[in-house]
């Protein structure tokens, strides 16, 4: 059984996995509207990658006996100013996610609820990756320098990128 308190920060994980994922839709369609398909469709693909978080978070709470409650999504930005403006926010997200999950470890900890603090060790891996991942956007992006061709080719190679979900990794 849950402790009403690790409950409530899962619910809270949850929340912010699928703000996450609304964030990142917005972001697909700033793309799309910037006539960069690569870009929207990479962000499209993290958009299935954050909802694959809220359920993974879900499953747990309903295995653990728990009771995930859903609450109100923010609204997300909707444009920004630049391609390479959108991935730093991005990346600013992602911190903020890792943050967020380490606080989570440490609750778990301070509960002494090691079942939660193996569950979550899943996540402290995943947040070094989806770091990295946006990073290596940023990079290429820079090495781009804005300019015409070079930004076609990125965005070639983002659309390249597939979801796999979680289980299949
Ligand atoms: Fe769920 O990892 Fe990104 O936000």
């Amino acid at each position: 059984m849950l402790s009403e308190k690790i409950q409530t920060a899962l619910n809270a994980q949850i929340n912010k996995e699928i703000y996450s994922s609304y964030l990142y839709l917005a972001m697909s369609m700033y793309f799309e509207s910037e006539d960069l398909s690569g870009a929207a469709s990479w962000m499209r693909t993290q958009v299935l990658e954050e909802m694959s978080h809220a359920e993974k978070f879900m499953n747990y709470v309903n295995e653990r006996g728990g009771r995930v409650f859903l609450d109100a999504i923010e609204k997300p930005a909707s444009s920004w100013e630049n391609p390479l403006d959108a991935f730093h926010g991005a990346l600013e997200h992602e911190r903020f996610i890792s943050a967020s999950i380490n606080d989570l470890v440490a609750l778990a900890r301070e509960e002494k609820d090691y079942m939660s603090d193996n569950f979550l060790q899943w996540f402290v891996a995943e947040q070094v990756e989806e770091e990295a991942s946006v990073s290596e956007v940023i990079r290429m992006f820079k090495l781009a320098g804005g300019a015409g061709g070079g930004l076609l080719m990125i965005d070639r190679e983002l659309g390249s990128r597939v979801f796999t979900p979680p289980s299949a990794e």
